[in-house]
């Protein structure tokens, strides 16, 4: 849970996670051994992390791949992977990380493994052998840990991958800046931002108007004299609610979800 005292009156703003978003215009495209696709996931001004393609032989087999890769092998930063079984016999195993290809809307935090630098596919002789962007991706994520002077951040980018892996696309990316705090792919604002994108609040006289847009809001409103002195509570639906108040002074209204304590002056 969560207490945000919007208006001043009920305290300061406690670190919510502030999600910086950064949407690549024109798309950034690359192509197999052409200059990888490099960007600054903490817009800094130095670049963070690559994704290349390139093509190579060994033992006589061509191998198409493709990597992503911290710019600082060795500072900590990295994508999240995970474990994939390339080989399996007879109750042997053997296997290697790779990056992980995952969907919007998962949690990039400590939970994930995360190395510097991992294959997200790989064909040998044309004939993928089991990483997970094998077979390409429209909209897949990299999970991102960055290493800033020694801080974690953790972020996300959004990739389309074609499926011989001769072509990436970085469409877009983004990175908590409060450290250690988590952040979902493809999460481009923090909760309070999503929250109030949701929401219009007027008082026209003695008239509360609340809309809330967002069906996955519900909770509680209690409204209040500024001394604390509750006037008003009710559930907080989806739709729009008209709530009377009794007199013209000052009042705040605070909205409780499960996911956060919000206080606006009215
Ligand atoms: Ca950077």
């Amino acid at each position: 849970m969560r207490y945000l005292g919007a208006t001043g009156l009920l305290g300061g703003l406690p670190a919510l996670g502030q999600i910086q978003y950064t949407d690549v215009q024109p798309d950034s495209v690359a192509v197999k051994d052409g200059l990888g696709l490099f960007f600054d996931l903490d817009q800094d001004g130095t670049e963070d992390f690559g994704v290349e393609l390139f093509a190579t032989t060994s033992y006589g087999i061509n191998i198409d791949a493709a990597v992503v890769s911290a710019i600082d092998l060795y500072g900590g930063s990295g994508a999240a992977g995970q474990y994939v079984v390339t080989y399996a016999y007879s109750g042997y195993t053997s296997g290697t990380y790779a990056a992980a290809k995952l969907n919007a809307g998962v949690a990039v935090n400590s939970a994930l493994d995360f190395e510097a630098e991992l294959p997200m596919g790989a064909r040998f002789a044309g004939t993928p052998i089991g990483f997970p962007w094998e077979g390409g991706a429209t909209d897949g994520f990299l999970g991102l840990r960055l290493d800033v002077n020694g801080a974690t951040h953790y972020g996300w980018a959004r990739l389309d991958l074609s499926s011989d892996l001769d072509t990436v696309v970085l469409k877009d990316f983004a990175i908590n800046l409060t450290p250690n705090a988590p952040i979902s792919t493809g999460q481009t604002m923090s909760l309070v931002e999503d929250f109030e994108r949701a929401l219009s609040l007027n008082r026209s006289g003695n008239v509360v108007t609340l809309e809330l847009r967002d069906p996955a809001i519900n909770g509680t409103f209690e409204i209040m004299e500024p001394s604390g002195k509750l006037v008003s509570t009710g559930t907080l639906n989806p739709g729009l609610h008209q709530i009377g108040l009794p007199s013209s002074g000052v009042y705040l209204i605070r909205l409780n979800t499960p996911e956060l304590v919000w206080t606006k002056k009215l």
